[in-house]
């Protein structure tokens, strides 16, 4: 027989073992959009304990409506084979560009994150960070709909060997991190930069370019790349955001891998 509590003991449970399991981890991850969720799988395959923070319900940030809700994405060479890697159907359109389904897309990301072992917390937010001698130790979360109620309630904090910020365009971990400390980042200016408008070509390019370390233990990816460093966006083009989550999973991979001779 169904008994309710029972149920409800076996979510409960679950979901706590699945919390416990993530309070210190190799590499955490805020926001789970096309680059967040590209860099997810990529390091958890590579064997490092990976978390992803995503404050909405669904993830996928801004795959599924394509451009305008036309629910169609557009990818170049680079991001078709990324895709392919995720199980997603590319159709070429020209001999340089390729288009996709957005459902497909954002779902197979996310399949492919979650099953390379990366664990995903959705409605929880990044809200602050953990600095611990001049370097971020990690994030401080609370549930999205705590901030969404206006309820005041004090959040909790994971620990991370390094941290990811994905958030796309908002770019809310650098803003909160220089609001609240003396800090300079490695952009141009030492602060951020902001995000331009629409230039598809360069922005593309720029994407990769600026993917990277801003901040001892944070680096930033995708849209919050560009916005951190002053460059433009690109639209409903995504090869380079799944190209910038490639590159920011093989930047933190080889920090963590010479930390971890360091330590031996
Ligand atoms: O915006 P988003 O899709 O990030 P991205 O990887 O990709 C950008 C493209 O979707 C598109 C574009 C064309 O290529 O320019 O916009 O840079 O996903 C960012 C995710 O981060 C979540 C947000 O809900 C979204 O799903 N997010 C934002 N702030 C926070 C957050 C936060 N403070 N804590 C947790 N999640």
């Amino acid at each position: 027989m169904l008994q309710e509590s029972i149920i409800s003991r076996a979510i409960i449970e679950r979901y706590f073992e699945k919390l416990k399991g993530c309070l210190q981890v190799d590499v955490a991850i805020a926001g789970a959009g096309p680059s967040g969720l590209v860099a997810a799988a990529e390091l958890a395959s590579a064997g490092f304990k990976v978390l992803v923070l995503e404050k909405k319900l669904s993830l996928g940030g801004g795959i599924w409506g394509g451009g305008m809700l036309f629910n169609e994405i557009v990818v170049d060479n680079g991001g078709k084979a990324i895709l392919e890697d995720s199980g997603v159907s590319c159709h070429s359109y020209n001999p340089t560009l390729f288009t996709a389904d957005a459902v497909e897309t954002a779902s197979a990301l996310v399949f492919r994150a979650r099953k390379s072992g990366a664990v995903i917390l959705n409605t929880v937010e990044v809200e602050d960070v953990v600095l611990r001698h001049g370097r971020l130790a990690g994030f401080v979360i609370n549930w999205s709909p705590v901030t969404l109620a206006g309820l005041h309630v004090d959040p909790l904090a994971i620990e991370a060997r390094v941290c990811l910020e994905a958030t796309g365009h908002p770019l809310e971990v650098l803003k909160v991190l220089l609001r609240k400390n003396d800090i300079i980042l490695s952009t141009a200016t030492g602060g951020i930069m902001g995000e331009r408008s629409m230039t598809a070509d360069s922005a593309e390019q720029l994407v990769v370019e600026n993917t990277g370390c801003v901040f001892p233990g944070l680096y930033v990816s995708g849209m919050a790349a560009n916005a951190a460093h002053g460059s433009p966006r690109m639209g409903p083009v995504f090869g380079g955001m799944l190209q910038s989550g490639r590159k920011a999973a093989d930047l933190i991979r080889k920090e963590l891998e010479a930390s971890n001779g360091q330590n031996h």
